[in-house]
């Protein structure tokens, strides 16, 4: 398999942990979406990354669907559970996760894609409040819990996981680690994992 992705994505991230968490081979292929000489829209006609290139050549996005992919292909390090509520939970996390970074990337995109005197501060706002009640309903989730669903390791961990560390990479000025100190510690306990060491957000 290959992976189509880039070393700063949380999104790429978060399924090059479950990779490595599954223990599966792939060979990752860097490419930055937003150079003039990007190939993604010939996999991924929304343009984005990850993209996964299955071993048939047939290529599967978004993280979300990759991800629930690569956990039926191994029974090793299950993390996503079989069915119903409980599942569900564990997805539900995943677009919490995905939700407060999707949050992020738009601010990111207001700031660093618009002029100056264009940027709407009202909509930076806005995100930023979905990035805080965010944080503040996954630490009131994960309480004191070691995990942030069940006895073991999931993939709302992996990706609870992922958008921490991306929001320290790109938005030190916002303080998660000492608003909710349960999160801190989950993401330095998960930070010792070589999956999550392996894949630390680079520029
Ligand atoms: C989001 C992927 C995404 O926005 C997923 O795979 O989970 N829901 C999708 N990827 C960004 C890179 S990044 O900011 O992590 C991307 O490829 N953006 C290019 C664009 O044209 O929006």
């Amino acid at each position: 398999m290959k992976l189509i992705g880039s070393l700063a994505s949380p999104y790429v991230r978060k399924v090059r942990i479950v990779m490595a968490e599954k223990k599966l081979d792939y060979e990752l292929v860097i490419d930055d979406v937003w150079s003039p000489t990007t190939t993604i829209s010939l996999s991924n006609p929304l343009g984005k990354v990850p993209c996964l290139i299955m071993e048939d050549g047939g290529a599967m996005f978004d993280s979300r669907v990759i991800v629930e992919y690569l956990d039926t292909m191994s029974p090793v390090g299950k993390l996503i559970p079989g069915g119903g509520r409980e599942r569900a939970g564990i997805k539900c996390w995943e677009a919490l996760a995905d939700g407060v970074t999707d949050a992020g990337i738009v601010v990111r995109l207001e700031r660093t894609q618009r002029p100056v005197d264009m940027q709407n501060d009202a909509w930076v706002e806005r995100q930023l409040g979905k990035i805080r009640t965010g944080l503040n309903s996954m630490a009131m989730a994960l309480g004191d819990s070691a995990f942030c669903a069940g006895s073991h390791m999931s993939l709302a961990d992996v990706a609870v996981g992922s958008t921490l560390g991306w929001l320290a990479f790109r938005f030190p000025e916002i303080n998660w680690r000492e608003d909710h100190p349960n999160l801190a510690r989950l993401f330095d306990k998960l930070s010792e994992r070589p999956s999550f060491k392996d894949t630390a957000p680079v520029a």
